[in-house]
């Protein structure tokens, strides 16, 4: 019989930080809400949760990387929200924050989850934001907790 290892979306011990970028913060505060609402719902204590704010996206992962390395954290969960405009710009910094969030989680070791929109539209972030499409800052807390706990269980 194989051995299964499986992370359960329960409160590992330890803190838990939240980066989160001011640009299109209506949006990206409910993601924000989203996020410490599960983490708490699984048994987080609010005073085990630090939330850093960052101008946009682009800087998520300067920040995200400084908070996993520190040693001080569980998981960081990054959260923001690129809106397509008339340029590629939302290309670039989706490239950039998505490949940088990754780096952060492999070279430090610790969950660093991807919680950041990636829309058409105002509209469409509207509805991954607490809308009709669910909430992507629930979605990242509960793949923190997950993560968390199977990295506990992993040899
Ligand atoms: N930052 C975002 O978080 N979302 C956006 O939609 C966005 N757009 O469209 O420009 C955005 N730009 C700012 C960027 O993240 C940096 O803060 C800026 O370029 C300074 O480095």
């Amino acid at each position: 019989m194989p051995r299964n290892f499986r992370g359960t979306p329960t409160a590992s011990p330890g803190r838990w930080a939240i980066v989160v970028s001011r640009y299109n913060d209506s949006i990206t505060s409910k993601l924000l809400a989203g996020a410490v609402a599960t983490l708490a719902a699984a048994g987080v204590a609010d005073d085990a949760i630090d939330v850093a704010w960052v101008p946009g996206a682009f800087e998520l992962p300067l920040a995200a990387d400084r908070l996993a390395h520190s040693g001080e954290y569980a998981a960081v969960l990054a959260l923001g929200a690129v809106i397509r405009g008339e340029t590629t710009h939302d290309q670039h910094i989706n490239r950039a924050v998505s490949v940088g969030l990754m780096e952060a989680g492999l070279h430090s070791g610790v969950p660093v989850l991807f919680g950041v929109l990636t829309c058409d539209s105002l509209e469409q972030a509207i509805h991954r934001s607490g809308g009709n499409v669910g909430n992507k800052g629930i979605e990242c807390a509960e793949a923190a907790l997950e993560m968390v706990s199977l990295l506990r269980q992993l040899p």
